[in-house]
């Protein structure tokens, strides 16, 4: 999205030009330079322009890029209140007159907000926008805006889809590839200002000398950029680097290993943000090895990064498969007692929904349920469970979904995102995390798509409450350019993508019907044949009697961890919304939709209005051939027609597979699978 595309002929073309044409930019930093060569590159290329810089205002200025201390004669036009507000990384845009001319003034109260600002601006020219009178005040409303890589010291990347991890452990620190640039531009672009470099699952390695010292150079390429970074902490590393024989985190001799760690690590990344932990989950060691709390755990962390204004990010994801109840209630069970025990500097990073990253979830009942911590959102911006790196999902619609969704947790009106954001229990710390969808393919993210993905999350990170339809306008317009075809027909295959996904995957509630362990591809079959608590119907319950999971009173009634609001409307089958409808109750095959339909008549409906959905994005991207280049539009139309084949697969197998319980025909417009 940053291909800063010749202008040539468009309407605002000459009005662009001349307010770009004598830029004051007084910052001296790292900063400074790098926004003054994102201007020339974007300028350039876009204008066919090379604006003239000054350090300070003279007559001529057409744009002000500087903060209130650089410029003390205009920093009076902006309210106390407002700068306050602004902190560190808010920003202005504004048009003023100065001098007698128009002139635009970009402002805050650091360089690094001047750089978030920049970019918003060149947005602005690339999506071809009216800058005549703009008056644009942006403050995230997020703290930490991180991207998760889950990538390995040997540069293997868990669940990624886009090639190996572009760390490359092997040639850092000294070569600093060129690619880490680009990186850091994309994300200080959107708003990112943190990158945990290594997976959860990762061993303790990665906090050896050896590699801090590599991460330590990615730290210095990325500082002036405004990202810092973040490692994770295997909770036994005390044991397996450290020569300690327990990683007990009430033993002091652990405390004080982690304590020297961490001093250790402030040696080398002064700005170092902290750790993110997966803990007593899938075979990672935690405080649960001593039978302690996930606080315990948690807090040990904390106080080694205190001195340092370090974080702990320490993820909700804990469960145990050995035990026999249901897997959606056992974060809540765990953490929900713990609210209050955490130290200031820890935040629990919580998975969106409370399963793993389904194509649709309902929000994880720990949102709202823990009003003393800030709670972090998890996203996946890898699409794991979404069709991986060929089918065209946009998820800023499922982020929105998630974000938009009513808590109830203090009366009507307490969303997700407002638990997020910190502004519901009024907390100062708060944050989203994004499962990262980057690796060394060439167009970064497997998928041209992919990269909506990344560029969806880092907008709403920045503000939860924007919304998926002008995030994917603004993606379409800066990544393909702005013809209104284009964009008509681009914004309509990427928001009914998701709906689509849902559709031939698992429509009205079902969840984890993937293919065992790689989670591609159709699988109700086998849930996961190595666990014996998940059995072959484990999540589906499908039988002769019907489908779905129950999670009411009746069943393992999960639904009890929600507000009392959302037990009702989601317990109560005429309010419960379809979509969800599975997730909570298991209901006969005959049971009757809304639509009059029966269960079973409706599943497979909603399987081929999946792979009819998949036929339309398809057809609408054929009709826009004209408008985008031959590589990218071959790759996509190559990927279509594999999503569109793979979902009439997922329709067959979904529906041969329930076919045998239902022992039902088919309705009429759903053809018998071969
Ligand atoms: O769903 C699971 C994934 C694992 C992942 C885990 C997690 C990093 O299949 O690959 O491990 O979630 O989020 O920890």
């Amino acid at each position: 999205w940053l291909q800063y595309r010749p202008l040539q002929n468009a309407e605002h073309l000459s009005t662009y030009q001349k307010q770009v044409q004598f830029i004051t930019l007084p910052g001296q930093s790292a900063t400074s330079e790098i926004i003054q060569e994102e201007l020339h590159l974007a300028l350039g290329k876009m204008l066919g322009t090379s604006p003239e810089f000054s350090n300070s205002p003279d007559p001529e200025t057409t744009l002000i890029i500087g903060t209130r201390g650089q410029l003390p004669d205009l920093s009076a036009r902006v309210a106390e209140e407002t700068w306050s507000n602004l902190d560190a990384e808010g920003f202005i845009i504004q048009s003023i007159q100065y001098n007698g001319e128009n002139t635009l003034w970009i402002t805050g109260n650091t360089d690094q907000a001047l750089l978030y600002g920049t970019f918003d601006f060149l947005k602005l020219l690339q999506t071809h926008q009216d800058i005549s009178s703009l008056d644009i005040i942006s403050i995230p409303k997020t703290k930490i805006r991180v991207l998760n890589h889950w990538d390995n010291p040997d540069r293997t990347v868990e669940r990624g889809y886009a090639g190996a991890s572009i760390w490359d452990w092997h040639r850092l620190p000294d070569y600093i590839k060129p690619q880490y640039i680009d990186y850091a531009r994309a994300n200080a672009s959107i708003g990112i200002n943190g990158t945990v470099l290594t997976n959860v699952n990762a061993n303790a390695q990665v906090l050896t000398p050896y590699f801090l010292k590599k991460v330590a150079a990615l730290a210095d390429t990325f500082r002036p950029y405004g990202i810092k970074v973040y490692l994770t902490a295997r909770f036994s590393a005390p044991i397996e680097t450290g020569g300690l024989d327990t990683a007990d985190p009430l033993n002091p001799d652990v405390q004080k290993w982690w304590n020297k760690k961490v001093n250790e690590i402030y040696d080398y990344i002064p700005d170092f943000g902290g750790f993110l932990v997966k803990a007593d989950s899938e075979g990672q060691p935690g405080p649960q090895n001593y039978g302690l709390t996930q606080a315990e755990g948690a807090n040990m962390l904390a106080k080694a990064l205190q001195p340092h204004q370090g974080i702990v990010m320490w993820r909700a994801f804990v469960y145990n498969n050995e035990t026999p109840d249901d897997r959606a209630k056992q974060a809540y069970n765990e953490f929900k007692p713990l609210d209050g025990e955490f130290e200031d500097n820890v935040l629990v990073q919580v998975k969106n929904g409370a399963i793993d990253f389904q194509p649709r979830e309902p929000f994880h009942p720990l949102f709202g349920a823990m009003p003393k911590t800030p709670l972090m959102m998890e996203f996946q911006i890898t699409q794991e469970y979404l069709g991986q790196g060929t089918h065209l999902v946009f998820l800023g619609s499922l982020f929105e979904e998630v974000l938009g969704t009513d808590t109830y947790a203090k009366g009507p009106g307490s969303t997700v995102a407002k638990v997020v954001d910190g502004s519901l229990d009024n907390h100062s710390l708060s944050g989203m995390a994004g499962v990262s969808n980057i690796g060394t393919d060439r167009n970064w993210t497997g998928h041209q798509f992919g990269q909506a993905n990344w560029y969806a999350f880092g907008k709403l990170a920045w503000n939860p409450d924007e919304d998926a339809s002008t995030i994917a306008q603004e993606w379409l317009r800066m990544t393909f350019g702005n013809d209104e075809e284009l964009v008509t027909k681009g914004k309509r295959i990427m928001l009914q993508s998701h709906e689509a996904a849902v559709n031939y995957m698992t429509p009205l509630g079902l969840h984890h019907i993937m293919g065992w362990s790689h989670h591609y591809g159709p699988g109700p079959w086998v849930t996961d044949k190595h666990r014996d608590d998940w059995t072959s119907t484990y999540y589906h319950q499908a039988g002769p009697d019907g489908i779905g999971f129950d999670r009411t009173a009746s069943g393992s009634n999960a639904l009890s961890q929600y507000a009392p609001e959302i037990q009702q409307q989601y317990g109560d089958l005429n309010t419960c919304p379809e979509k969800y409808l599975l997730w909570f109750h298991h209901l006969p095959w005959d049971y009757k939709m809304k639509s009059g339909n029966a269960l079973w008549n409706e599943i497979a409906l909603h399987y081929q209005k999946g792979v009819d959905q998949t036929q339309s994005m398809l057809a609408d991207w054929e009709s826009i051939k004209n408008h985008v280049d031959d590589q990218r539009y071959d790759q996509v139309l190559t990927f279509l027609q594999i999503q569109h084949n793979e979902a009439i697969w997922w329709k067959d197998a979904c529906l041969l597979y329930f076919q045998q319980f239902s022992q039902k025909p088919l309705p009429e417009g759903v053809p018998q699978p071969e």
